[in-house]
């Protein structure tokens, strides 16, 4: 390690006194003009990781679904998967040393990852449109040089583009080429493979807005439409020529707003989506000829892929699941288990708990309702798959295989990913020749409402069985417990976000006006039980 250059840089990149940053769901996030040294360490773990796993590691610089004046940074482990959960810790520790401790920390990962600092080092970096990123970027160069790693600096790209980079990367490019036109070229075949084998067509159903959340996807959106099959004509809007980041539209806004977003005029049955930030999200929503406000979330693009994947699997020996968080909506829950008859299990929010979850079978749904999944398919399913489209001679059998290996070619594994999800969803709309309110009636919602609270400190709230339950503030559960009951099919929980800093509640009910009440009732339990900041929520 080149001591002079650690601690030349380093001052160059100081840590804001008191400042202590934890790495959460999605990496460190926080205002931007808090983040260099954060980004600055991330560079020198990011090597560290690329030593001890001897591959590629990712970073991207993004804060997704936050406002613009965030920012944030997240580690892409060698498949594409988030950062191992024990290198969390590591991130954490090394983004909150003091600048003299900072080699003291870094000796310390060494000894407890086994890290030999001889070995060679790669990253690829990644980074959002956010005014600020490049800047960070520029520092996570400054943190990989210091420890002396290769870097390849992809510049503006989605935060599932970075995912599938590396994955190609390591896997000697059998998950595809490390390139954007690779990314493009594979996804744009298997769509195009699958819509092949659609016979259902028509002008409407060709047509797609795509609020792109002001964010990177209206970019590489655009980048992509070349390839796109004049079976999709898409239309981008919130393209960020005019406006904010994720102000007042993209897909976290309209899931917990419940409304369409600014900046896209929507004609009465015309199919919409929205993109987050960074483009790992997607939401469909539509409004219908009485002018009602549509929202198809996560939920409901998971129910639509388990029925079209459940059809082509049914005579396969395959082990197939849905993964959701307690956010899903309760009556999902129950038409996945009770109509279409599939396991259907809950883990924490944060994308990399339904990853794990979803590995352990083969075929894995897993969808956060604000529209972040994807499917992962077991190494034996692939094989498999592959195998019959080869060697099947019943025309049937393979046709269905082929359209399972178009699927596991089309979506992308690593990590949700709003345009790969798209393109999924439209070639399965296509395939089942199904319209946007078909696919909604499927079941209807049950009316809910999400909420943030500003507290002093978020941690007080402790949780358990996948958050669905609080442990502490002392009394609060009980409280909840007690608000529920006097509603009909109520739910409600509370939970401290890992992105922003406040805690975010949710309730459901029979009616909105009831989900409505709940919602501002456990709210005030959590403001007056939590330590909570300014007036109490309002109604
Ligand atoms: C990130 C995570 C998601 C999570 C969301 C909100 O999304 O990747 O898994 O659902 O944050 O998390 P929290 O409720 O803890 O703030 P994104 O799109 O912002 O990266």
């Amino acid at each position: 390690m080149d001591l002079e250059a650690l601690r030349r840089y380093s001052a160059l990149h100081p840590k804001p006194a008191g400042l202590t940053l934890q790495y959460g769901t999605a990496g460190f996030r926080s205002r931007a003009e808090q983040l260099d040294h954060i980004v600055f360490r991330m560079g020198l773990l990011a090597i560290l990781r690329s030593k001890a796993v001897t591959a590629t590691i990712g970073i991207m610089v993004t804060a997704s679904h936050n406002p613009e004046e965030d920012n944030g940074v997240k580690l892409v482990d060698p498949l594409g998967e988030m950062l191992h959960p024990s290198w969390e810790e590591y991130a954490t520790q090394l983004a909150n040393a003091e600048e003299q401790e900072l080699q003291k920390v870094i000796t310390e990962i060494c000894q407890k990852a086994e890290v030999n600092l001889h070995k060679d080092a790669s990253v690829f970096i990644g980074r959002d449109t956010r005014p600020s990123s490049k800047k960070l970027s520029q520092s996570v160069i400054d943190g990989i040089q210091v420890l002396g790693g290769q870097y390849h600096d992809y510049g503006l790209v989605t935060t599932p583009q970075l995912h599938y980079m590396v994955c190609c990367q390591n896997t000697q490019g059998q998950y595809g080429k490390a390139t954007l036109e690779g990314y493009y070229e594979k996804l744009s075949k298997a769509f195009m493979e699958l819509i092949k084998q659609s016979h259902c067509s028509g002008e409407n159903q060709k047509h797609l807005k795509i609020d792109c959340a002001n964010g990177i996807g209206a970019l590489k959106l655009s980048e992509m439409k070349p390839y796109f099959p004049q079976e999709v004509v898409i239309h981008i809007y919130n393209d960020g020529t005019k406006e904010k980041l994720n102000h007042l539209c993209g897909a976290d806004f309209v899931k917990v707003q419940q409304k369409p977003p600014g900046g896209l005029d929507m004609k009465p049955n015309e199919r919409c989506c929205s993109f987050d930030g960074d483009a790992d999200r997607i939401v469909y929503y539509y409004k219908d000829t009485a002018g009602h406000f549509h929202l198809i979330d996560g939920d409901k693009i998971a129910t639509l892929i388990s029925i079209f994947l459940k059809e082509l699997l049914v005579k396969q020996d395959f082990k197939m699941a849905v993964v959701q968080t307690a956010y899903a909506n309760g009556n999902s829950t129950r038409y996945l288990q009770e109509t279409l008859k599939v396991p259907v299990h809950c883990v924490k929010t944060g994308v990399k708990h339904l990853h794990h979850k979803a590995q352990e079978f083969d075929v894995g749904v897993y969808f956060e309702a604000n529209g972040h999944g994807t499917v992962l398919f077991s190494k034996t399913a692939e094989t498999k798959i592959r195998q019959l489209v080869k060697e099947e001679k019943d025309d049937e059998k393979r046709e269905a295989a082929k359209m399972l290996e178009n699927m596991i070619d089309l979506i992308n594994q690593t990590v949700g990913d709003a345009v790969s999800d798209m393109l999924v969803i439209e070639a399965i709309l296509a395939l089942k020749g199904l319209t946007v309110q078909q696919w909604d009636a499927l079941y209807t919602d049950l009316p809910n409402r999400l909420l943030k609270v500003q507290v002093a400190d978020r941690r007080v709230i402790d949780t358990t069985d996948a958050e669905r339950r609080a442990l502490t503030p002392p009394g609060l559960q009980e409280k909840i417990d007690a608000l529920v009951k006097k509603y009909k099919l109520s739910r409600a929980f509370v939970r401290p976000s890992g992105t922003e800093d406040v805690v975010r509640i949710y309730a459901e009910a029979d009616t909105q006006e009831n989900a409505d009440a709940l919602a501002h009732e456990v709210s005030l339990a959590v403001f007056h039980l939590a330590g909570g900041k300014g007036a109490p929520p309002q109604r």
